[in-house]
């Protein structure tokens, strides 16, 4: 028997095992953080079992709609924006909340307040939920700066000021990718055990991909810098093979995919949607943290997308985001472009 090969399966790293080995290395922590992941990954818990049903339990519907034993229904959307905020609210861990749910800011009551500020989308891609496609919870974490006097400025900051930002996979399997600024681990939950389990250390993005991502049914929107970009990856000019296409249309999906087999994931600007369609705070700036801590890169079109302050919550952003090759392709078009129209 190969006891070091079973001692490996049988030695479990729970994502709450993994936050307290990070945290032993910052001796000030006192497990405010750990706190906080557990009761986000509570209600990841939560939403992955509810998608799971959602077809059986009758679910899915518009909110509001009521099923047939006359009680009203909860889209799934609500209802997972429901538990995060009641699972943040009660880790007595956040001070803000920012939810695409919510067209305001959740200002967490004084008593209740700690010293996080969690950005998210409860339940992104849900338009994919009908049919069974992969869709997931995505979030950033900010620490809060001013303390005594806490405005919406704590929020509006680059998304390089985040401490941790991750996502969760409602797909085949619920699996939690999550960086706490030292690298990126993805943790499969074992539905058995009820606990996410370490299954994809450091996770390191390919630093050239075949794959390119985007939506290509907005082509005759696109900008001259896409769709050259677009065009090389289907007729390349160096010999190379082209790149294969892939799009699911759930950003968590895309990304997931992006972050393990490489490639670009793009959600450009277009003459339609000049900020593109994904929102800053709790699609862009998380999956932009993820991807450089996985070794890539991420761009809007004009900048590194961390670097970018926001002026409101629900501002949107162009990105390009994948490997670090692909996206250093993508930076060098849009600068021929801009210096061939000065
Ligand atoms: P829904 O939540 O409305 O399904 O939107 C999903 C999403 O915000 C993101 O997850 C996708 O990457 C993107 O929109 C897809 O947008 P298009 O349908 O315009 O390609």
């Amino acid at each position: 028997m190969d006891h070091a090969a079973e001692a490996h399966r049988t030695d479990l790293m729970t994502i709450t095992r993994h936050v307290l080995n990070e945290q032993s290395k910052h001796p000030e922590a006192r497990g405010a953080f750990t706190i906080l992941l557990n009761h986000i990954v509570l209600g990841c818990k939560f939403v992955c079992s509810a998608v799971s049903k959602a077809g059986l339990a009758k679910l899915i519907g518009l909110a509001g709609e009521t099923n047939v034993q006359g009680e009203e229904q909860k889209k799934m959307d609500v209802l997972s924006n429901e538990v995060f905020v009641k699972a943040l609210i009660s880790s007595g861990q956040t001070s803000i909340l920012i939810s695409e749910e919510d067209e305001e800011a959740i200002f967490v009551d004084p008593s209740k307040r700690g010293r996080y500020i969690v950005v998210f989308d409860p339940l992104d891609g849900s338009s994919n939920i009908d049919c069974g496609v992969s869709i997931g919870t995505i979030f950033g974490i900010y620490m809060v700066e001013h303390k005594d006097d806490l405005s919406l400025e704590d929020v509006l900051r680059p998304g390089e000021k985040m401490v941790a930002a991750g996502y969760c996979m409602y797909g085949s399997s619920c699996t939690l990718v999550l960086s706490t600024g030292n690298g990126v681990n993805g943790f499969t939950l074992d539905p058995s055990l009820g606990e996410f389990i370490l299954t994809h250390p450091n996770i390191k993005i390919p630093k050239k991909g075949k794959i390119y991502s985007i939506n290509e049914g907005n082509a005759k929107n696109w900008d001259k810098a896409t769709a050259k970009y677009v065009e090389n990856c289907k007729f390349p000019k160096d010999g190379s093979s082209p790149k294969s296409l892939r799009y699911i249309g759930s950003m968590v999906a895309d990304v997931h995919r992006t972050l393990l087999y490489g490639g670009i994931f793009m959600y450009p600007a277009d003459k339609k949607s000049p900020n593109g369609k994904l929102r800053l705070l709790y699609e862009v700036f998380p999956m932009s943290y993820l991807t450089e801590q996985a070794g890539g890169q991420a761009f809007t079109g004009k900048q590194r997308a961390l670097e970018l302050v926001p002026n409101n919550i629900h501002e949107r952003s162009p990105i390009f985001l994948g490997s670090y090759d692909d996206v250093e392709e993508i930076k060098k078009i849009y600068a021929a472009v801009e210096e061939e129209s000065t």
